[in-house]
């Protein structure tokens, strides 16, 4: 395997202004005719060279002379024809297996049904093309098919045609008047229900809405469409985006790599994240549902109509499309709670990844394998970019920016570089050094130190920046970095911040600028000494540190008038206060105490409190050890959890009697919140997991009206050996055998189990009659479930290590894809003691030993070990 090169970018040699389609499926065999417009636009006399993967080549014609096979040479990904002429008709006919693709990328079946994904490069497995998406096409497709088994035949763009034909078949033609990449390409055929509904755009349009599910799941499709009418309704006010074609369609489908894509105007779901009722879906997989569909929506805009050169600006549509999705849901939701989510996941997912082996910035130099590169820093890290920019140029002149993008680039396949270029043209900032943001890999670490002096009133705030080396990056450079921060006084009131020189009373929050190595802003006019709350709703990508005692932090956690720092000043000082346990230290009596106004306090946003109430996850306490102790930090979290269960059982107990529910069900986020807060306060109050906490488990399970209050009683139950947990799991097993999602989360629950016989049960659910390693969403339920689940995986025997091994490199030969990206398990192999190093290096070099080993699991296992 080989690595391409972002500087090595060559402009295609061929426009394709038009590509027409022709499917004749079948599961094993189905042809594709595709005719090209082709027209020279590089160097005359270049050759033609198609990317081709897993095709049989049926016949290849130059405007309409078939080939001879010494005309065209053929390697297993490419086809090469070294005479072509400057403008010609090419004809390529392919026949390909789809269900025999268990790599789920290109044309496959699952249950039935044809679907396909193109992004990044299975379009290459349906034909010969420039997969690449700079070469924009305008796409005709038709389809034939039997009637009986497929009625539904569904590609890009509006119908124009369909008809019944001899032996049962029947054919549509379909046609997407916007040129597009190859990776928006799709096709799905089978037979489905449908959910319909319509919209009026801003300039009085009528849209066909349909979502496309299996027959009977279409009642689990109105929260999705809901979703969707919301989300183009926002994208209108929010960035003047109107939608462009005449139908918008979603299908919901059982198989599927990743979350679900963003082909034009036909939208393919992982069911996963489509399908919900109060019976099978949790609170949080209708707010993923939510964010999802608006995600994939909002690409119409930002990555469809406007995509990407190449891969190497990948971020260009992701982290601005998730950035668009955040703000969407956070004006759907509550901000804070939105914030406070988002950051979480950022920290346990991106910070990791740019502290370990596979760190890379938000625009990579260099890929082996492009599907490796779906991560967390491109599209979470890629959106705190775009929220920065936001940040540092104001609301209004972010609008003005994005809608230069909007018309500058419409048609295009743009750059990072353009859009940065949208947001200087358009605010006639010089963003010359913003820039080291798409770069520069690393999590910035931003020390504050203060110095109050009491005669002069004057504050002292010295912010250094430093940003450690990653792989092929030794130097860094000085970013620039939006601050933002208040002062809190010990009185509990916020102080005005005026730097020296302003001529009035600053306002009580402000961004600081830090573009230096370290930078000193002096406060005039300070009253009293201050605690300063600084990176306010997380303004930057980047670890903050001050030095403040557990008074300081509980006073901010009580005090702050920003909600985002008051939950930052509780993590961090339950972090803090764990860390020292594991060293010997009772609980911090403060933190325990500092629980009790979030609790007096917690009907007033009872999602917020929900929040407050959760500690940092193991694996976030792991990122603040040198040498991780997965036994040590499992004993201290639950041991501050049963302390401050002790310290306010009344109020917990007082909480959840208030809180029980009887209204019917609506998943809007108060409701939500209601039962998060409600199963908040059962997780302290089953601390002990004993009998008396598996009964209330158990009761709470049994009377739940909705999946979140039965999964929030069997997560409970889950940490429990007894009788309670094992009737509990099997009733929970035979009511939804037959609803793979809810089956899914039967699997997860038991994976994440802190159970000391988890790793054997883990064993024995791959046995299982309903285990599938050619279906991603239950494998990623039971193993990456597993693998996430920090106590288990990392048990000092190896045990974990070598079950998720395996089982990577089984998976290698069935979804490469899937299975390189469960290979992230042993990321953080290097943070542990040399025992387990040596265990989970054994399992990384049995992989790099596997014969016919993938690019794709090649590339992220010699990444870890190098
Ligand atoms: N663009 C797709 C992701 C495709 C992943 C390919 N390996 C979904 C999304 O981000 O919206
Ligand atoms: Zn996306």
């Amino acid at each position: 395997p080989h690595a391409i090169h972002l500087k090595d970018y060559r402009a295609p040699d061929f426009r394709v202004p038009e590509v027409a389609l022709d499917f004749f499926l079948d599961p094993q065999a189905t042809r594709v005719a595709a005719r090209m417009r082709m027209v020279r636009t590089g160097a005359a006399g270049a050759p033609l060279v198609l990317n081709g993967e897993a095709l049989k080549l049926v016949s290849v014609a130059i405007d309409g002379h078939p080939l001879k096979p010494d005309q065209y040479t053929l390697e297993p990904e490419l086809l090469t024809i070294p005479d072509v002429p400057d403008k010609f008709i090419l004809d390529v006919v392919t026949e390909i297996a789809p269900a025999d693709n268990t790599l789920l990328s290109g044309l496959y079946t699952a249950k039935g049904l044809f679907c396909t994904q193109c992004e990044a490069e299975g379009f290459r497995r349906i034909t010969y093309f420039f997969d690449r998406p700079d070469v924009l096409a305008v796409y005709t497709t038709r389809i034939e098919a039997d009637k009986k088994l497929y009625p539904v035949l569904l590609s890009n763009g509006n119908l124009m045609e369909k008809g019944d034909l001899a032996n049962g078949k029947h054919f549509a033609v379909w046609n997407d008047p916007f040129p597009k990449p190859s990776y928006l390409f799709a096709l799905v055929a089978g037979d489905l229900g449908v959910l319909e509904d319509s919209i009026v755009t801003m300039s009085g349009r009528t849209v066909d809405l349909k979502i496309f599910v299996e027959h009977g799941n279409e009642p689990r499709a109105t929260y999705a469409m809901d979703s969707l009418k919301r989300a183009m309704k926002w994208d209108e006010e929010a960035y003047g985006r109107e939608y462009d074609l005449d139908i918008f369609m979603i299908v919901a489908v059982s198989a599927f790599n990743f979350g679900a894509m963003e082909n034009k105007g036909l939208n393919i779901f992982n069911d996963r994240v489509l399908l919900a009722s109060p019976e099978t879906a949790t609170d949080d997989d209708y707010a993923r549902i939510e964010g999802v569909v608006a995600h994939e929506y909002f690409h119409n805009w930002s990555g469809d109509r406007i995509t990407c050169r190449d891969w190497f600006q990948l971020s260009l549509k992701e982290g601005f499309t998730v950035f668009r999705d955040q703000g969407f849901s956070a004006d759907m939701r509550s901000k804070a709670v939105k914030r406070i989510e988002d950051v979480r996941a950022l920290r346990l997912r991106q910070f990791q990844e740019d502290a370990g082996p596979l760190a890379h910035p938000v625009q990579p130099q260099s890929y082996i394998t492009i599907d490796n590169f779906y991560t967390s820093t491109i599209y979470e890290k890629g959106a705190e970019v775009i929220g920065m920019l936001k940040t540092l140029v104001g609301d209004e002149a972010y609008r003005k920016a994005t809608d230069l993008y909007f018309s500058r680039h419409d048609g295009q396949a743009a750059t990072v570089e353009d859009w940065v270029k949208c947001f200087e043209d358009a605010t006639g900032r010089d963003l010359a050094q913003f820039r080291l943001w798409y770069r520069q890999a690393g999590t910035p670490t931003i020390t504050a130190s203060g110095h109050y002096d009491a005669a002069k009133k004057t504050y002292a705030l010295t912010l250094a920046q430093a940003l450690k080396p990653t792989p092929g990056q030794p130097e860094k450079l000085p970013m620039h970095i939006p601050v933002r921060l208040g002062m809190v006084g010990k009185s509990g009131r916020a102080l005005p911040l005026t730097l020296e020189g302003d001529n009035a009373p600053g306002p009580e929050e402000r961004v600081l600028e830090l573009t230096a190595p370290q930078q000193t802003f002096v406060f005039t006019g300070v009253e009293e000494e201050p605690l300063v709350s600084m990176g306010r709703r997380f303004s930057a990508p980047a670890e903050f540190r001050i030095e403040q005692s557990a008074a300081d932090r509980t006073h901010l956690m009580a005090h702050d008038p920003d909600s985002f720092n008051r939950w930052e000043a509780g993590q961090t000082a339950a972090r803090t206060a764990i860390l020292a346990m594991m060293k010997g230290a009772a609980p911090d009596p403060l933190y325990v105490a500092a629980i009790g106004p979030v609790l007096e306090r917690a009907l007033d946003d009872m999602a917020f409190a929900a929040n407050m109430l959760s500690l940092p996850l193991e694996s976030e306490i792991a990122m603040a050890m040198d040498v991780v102790d997965p036994d040590a930090i499992h004993a201290a979290r639950v041991a501050l959890i049963r302390a401050v269960a002790a310290a306010h059982r009344g109020a917990f107990d007082a909480l959840y009697g208030k809180l029980s529910d009887t209204a019917a069900f609506s998943p809007d986020a108060a409701s939500a919140g209601k039962r998060a807060l409600r199963n908040a306060a059962l997780r302290f109050l089953t601390a002990a997991d004993d009998g008396a906490a598996a009964d209330l488990a158990a009761r709470h399970y049994r009377t739940a009206t909705n999946m979140t209050d039965m999964v929030a009683g069997l997560a409970a139950l889950a940490r429990m050996t007894s009788p309670e947990a094992d009737k509990a799991f099997a009733h929970f097993h035979d009511r939804f055998a037959k609803n793979a999602l809810v089956l899914d989360k039967w699997f997860g629950l038991q994976a994440t189990s802190p159970r000391a016989d988890t790793v054997e049960r883990v064993k024995a659910l791959m046995k299982d009659s309903h285990y599938d390693l050619k279906n991603p969403n239950r494998v990623r339920a039971l193993i990456g479930a597993f693998s996430g689940n920090q106590l288990r995986f990392h048990a000092a025997d190896g045990s974990g290590y070598t079950l998720v091994g395996d089982v990577i490199r089984q998976l290698d030969g069935v979804n490469a894809m899937v299975a390189a990206r469960m290979a992230g398990a042993f990321e953080t192999w290097r943070r542990f003691d040399p025992a387990r190093q040596a265990l989970m290096r054994a399992e990384l070099e049995a992989t790099l030993k596997t014969p016919g080993l993938s690019s794709n699991m090649f590339e992220v296992v010699s990444k870890m070990l190098a």
